[in-house]
């Protein structure tokens, strides 16, 4: 029996999870995701990602089939028909089944996916040394066309940007806003350090409300450095003390070199190792539990 996947109320065979050609979260990308982790038996602010997730259904008028709570079990239950303690997750609400026209009336339901998988962790050197970083010529979303705060399976953009990264040679780019301040990055979202303040662009530039960015907001202000939301564009990237990446995927990761700069003395900096050490302490405690 391979992986369980969790698939419209039913947990089947990764081999026989399959959605329909005419699922419009696949001809149209009409849907959304979430991913999400589980460390040492606990959901990681699951809370948090549901009201994302369903938030962003609001803005897309898409009807979630489960309330919050039976997603959560939905998700829990999956969890443990894999025996997983440590995990991956991937949540995918699409649009449904309906005809080749644009219209969403005529998909009736739609679909809820949750995989959970076991984690493949970026490699420690990441952590030790740091990221190198570009700016990516791809532009994030704007937010005038399509919210940005919406993780929709509309992923184009970042893609195409992710697609420059890998051509430079380097494991994340960063993406402008169309009026070129520092968005975000392709999977991450960024944090500066600078005059021993912790900077990070506000939302309505265009970014993902990241729910580690948010965490990382919280434990600076338990730790008493002071933090804001602010616009930059790159040079003040290039001329910060210290640069740092946050998502579900990378936690917090350093970024050492962007455009060929070294950030500061081109190693990980103190204020990222203090809000590394925090983050892990916080996955390690906080969360929903796996098995009651
Ligand atoms: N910005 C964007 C555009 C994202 O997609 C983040 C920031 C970080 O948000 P969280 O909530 O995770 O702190 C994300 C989310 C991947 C991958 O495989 C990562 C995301 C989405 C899809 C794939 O690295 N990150």
């Amino acid at each position: 029996m391979g992986l369980q996947v969790y698939l419209d109320g039913r947990l089947v065979d990764q081999q026989d999870a399959k959605v329909s050609v005419f699922d419009h979260g696949l001809l149209y990308g009409d849907g959304l995701f979430e991913g999400i982790r589980a460390y040492n038996g606990r959901v990681f602010r699951l809370p948090q990602h549901l009201d994302r997730l369903y938030n962003g259904a609001k803005a897309l008028r898409l009807d979630i089939p489960l309330s919050k709570e039976e997603m959560t079990e939905a998700l829990l239950q999956t969890l443990r028909a894999n025996e997983l303690t440590d995990a991956y997750i991937r949540m995918v609400v699409t649009r449904g089944v309906g005809d080749l026209g644009l219209d969403p009336r005529k998909c009736p339901k739609p679909s809820v996916i949750i995989i959970t998988a076991s984690i493949a962790l970026y490699p420690e050197e990441f952590y030790e040394h740091g990221l190198r970083l570009i700016t990516c010529s791809t532009r994030r979303n704007d937010p005038a066309a399509l919210d940005a705060g919406i993780k929709s399976l509309n992923y184009l953009n970042n893609i195409l940007a992710k697609m420059e990264t890998t051509e430079a040679g380097v494991p994340e780019g960063i993406m402008l806003s169309t009026d070129g301040y520092v968005a975000e990055c392709t999977g991450d979202n960024i944090f500066l350090v600078a005059d021993g303040r912790l900077i990070t662009p506000p939302l309505h530039v265009g970014n993902l409300a990241g729910i580690t960015r948010e965490a990382v907001i919280e434990l600076a202000r338990e730790q008493g450095i002071e933090t804001s939301e602010e616009l930059f564009r790159t040079k003040e990237v290039y001329s910060a003390d210290e640069c740092f990446l946050t998502g579900t995927a990378a936690e917090v990761v350093p970024a050492v070199v962007v455009d060929g700069r070294a950030i500061g003395d081109g190693k990980p900096g103190p204020v990222t190792k203090t809000l590394r050490e925090a983050f892990v302490a916080l996955t390690q405690s906080d969360g929903t539990p796996i098995y009651p």
